[in-house]
């Protein structure tokens, strides 16, 4: 008989909760939702145009990681708001569901001897794998939302990275041990049988809640999380429910710029000195010439509107704010370039990540991607990026750079 006080004997684990029927529910939840959190993942990576790299995307050694299917398209305008808003709500959503079935084969963890074979020992390695890239993804996602970044290095390039790790972990779990979950659930529906397992406490103490009322509370749990998040990228009154993370509510103040701002001008370090009517000139450069152009002179030029979102890859989003400016693609064929090409913008801003951004040929081409001058029908306030920012429909709001200083067609690399 193992001693009872060390946590690798069988008999030091009590509740009565942990099985194979526990697992396994918690578990299927997981397999549907961490493959959604993929798909939405890579979906996502992709929206970066990240072969425009390496100015969308400066992950280095990607290789074959960094594959990349399909340009991203430009309709319909939600599409990127859509995609970011469950990655991130949907992650957030799970943190109960994967902490209770952490716990919920915690024994494992202890289970002694290290490795009864090599089959067994590939297996462990494997569940290393498994579960330290689940934690790592959760943790940097959730610390990237709280726009708190603690770890050395790039959120993106680790996150991405993660990504793959514990995917690849994920996936040979998941096929290894999907059918007995699946066979687990099943028993209990048929026969309504327990089924017993090495989960099981040899010697349980007395419940103080059901499965089924544990089972609750986690749901209970997500509920919560889901309740207080989602309200960052949708409409109407769960706005105000979105207490969890930064950027729920409305937005910092009233008025046409009163919707969320990510960093301020201030933050940026533009002065009101370098975006005045005098000193502010946008340089726009393509392959026959180059002009220069006052925020007066854009707006002689046929002006257009779009209602569109900004949607952060944090995954919170505006609600559809009507911009007005002018056309990327008119911009385009003043310098010599009728088909629309790529385009290289860049910032006033000195130092930070997202002074500069590649656009896509098809995004410049759509009619619905401005320079925007004006926002629900005030100029640009400072924060949104006066005298002049970028607004592409479905893009990541990453793309949509503030404070436009320089316009490159053609050669965005
Ligand atoms: N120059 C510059 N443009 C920028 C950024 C920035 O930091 N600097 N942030 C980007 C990001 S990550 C987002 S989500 C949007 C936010 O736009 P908003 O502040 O008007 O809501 O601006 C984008 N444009
Ligand atoms: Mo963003």
């Amino acid at each position: 008989m193992p001693d009872q006080r060390l946590p690798s004997s069988p008999g030091f684990w009590r509740s009565p909760l942990r099985g194979p029927w526990f697992t396994s529910v918690l578990g299927l939840v997981l397999l549907v939702g961490i493959t959604v959190l993929f798909v939405t993942g890579l979906l996502s990576y992709a929206a970066y145009n990240p072969d425009l790299s390496p100015v969308n995307d400066m992950t280095p050694g990607k290789g074959l990681l960094g594959f990349y299917l399909f340009d991203w398209p430009t309709h319909p305008a939600w599409l990127y708001r859509l995609n970011q808003g469950v990655h991130v709500t949907l992650g957030i959503t799970l943190i109960p569901v994967l902490l209770a079935k952490l716990w919920s084969v915690l024994p494992k963890l202890f289970a002694l001897p290290p490795a009864r074979s090599l089959a067994h020992a590939l297996e462990r390695i494997s569940l290393l794998l498994l579960v330290g890239g689940g934690l790592f993804e959760f943790v940097t996602g959730v610390l990237n939302i709280q726009l708190d970044y603690l770890f050395p290095g790039s959120f993106y390039t680790l996150h991405f990275y993660g990504a793959w790790v514990f995917f690849a972990a994920f996936l040979a779990h998941a096929v290894l041990k999907t059918p007995a979950a699946l066979r687990a659930v099943r028993r209990i529906r048929e026969e309504g049988a327990l089924p017993d397992g090495e989960l099981v406490s040899p010697r349980p103490d007395p419940p103080t809640v059901s499965r089924r009322g544990a089972l609750g509370l986690v749901g209970g749990g997500s509920l919560l999380l889901f309740g207080t998040t989602v309200g960052r990228s949708v409409d109407g009154s769960l706005r105000e429910a979105a207490v969890l993370a930064p950027h729920g509510g409305t937005g910092p103040a009233r008025g046409p710029g009163g919707f969320q701002v990510n960093k301020t001008a201030a933050y940026a370090g533009i002065r009101d000195d370098e975006t005045s009517e005098e000193a502010w000139r946008l340089v726009v450069v393509g392959r026959s010439r180059t002009v220069r152009l006052s925020r007066g002179e854009l707006l002689r030029h046929p002006q257009y509107s779009a209602a569109l979102p900004i949607a952060c890859v944090e995954g919170w989003a505006t609600s559809d704010q009507w911009w007005r400016g002018v056309r990327l693609r008119d911009l385009a064929a003043l310098v010599g370039h009728d088909d629309p090409p790529d385009v290289l913008v860049e910032s006033l801003q000195r130092h930070g990540a997202f002074r500069r951004a590649a656009l896509r040929a098809n995004q410049v081409a759509d009619p619905r991607s401005l320079l925007a001058l004006h926002v629900n029908g005030a100029d640009l306030t400072p924060d949104h990026g006066y005298p002049a920012r970028i607004i592409v429909p479905a893009a990541p709001g990453v793309l949509n750079t503030k404070w436009v200083g320089r316009l490159t067609f053609g050669d965005p690399r």
